[in-house]
């Protein structure tokens, strides 16, 4: 009985580590988004800013089809805010805790999603909290396919996402 129940966890554990490459390839061909920028084989949308409270950092999160080669998104800027910084969310202790990375990879072939509990674009020093359905505008610096500028939609709270 013992036994079966450390395999039943050995086997959540394996499919949790997983996730994110099947994530890639699941959400390849059937997925609804609307295109705002494009570059080379790459197609950025859906982007969306969440400031919550005035003075703390947003969140940026949008989607990357790529229908090419690997790329790897390796800096954001925006006119907006001082510092710009690509983050992911990582599991601690059963604690969601946030950390930056220095590239966030594009596979090739897939559509990647900047998401919340996930990868996202994290805006600091912003002085003003941009209004609801107002343009956030973003420089996204790609590997291989370069500069590219896009106007995320600034949003409400919506989600749990709490910096
Ligand atoms: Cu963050």
């Amino acid at each position: 009985m013992k036994r079966a129940y450390l395999i039943a966890a050995l086997a959540v554990l394996g499919a949790a580590g997983g996730a994110y490459s099947v994530m890639h390839m699941m959400h390849s061909g059937h997925h609804d988004m609307t295109v705002q920028a494009t570059a080379g084989a790459l197609s950025i949308g859906n982007a969306k800013a969440r400031f919550l409270i005035e003075g703390r950092p947003g969140a940026v999160f949008l989607s990357i089809n790529n229908k090419g080669s690997a790329d790897k998104l390796v800096a954001a800027s925006s006119s907006l805010s001082q510092r710009v910084e690509l983050h992911t969310h990582t599991m601690d202790n059963g604690v969601m805790k946030m950390r930056p990375v220095d590239v966030i990879e594009i596979p090739a072939n897939s559509m990647t999603e900047l998401k919340s509990g996930g990868y996202h674009i994290m805006m600091f020093d912003v002085k003003t909290k941009p209004e609801k359905g107002s343009p956030v505008p973003l420089t996204l610096t790609f590997e291989n396919a370069g500069d590219v500028q896009i106007n995320a939609i600034a949003g409400d709270v919506g989600d749990t996402h709490s910096h």
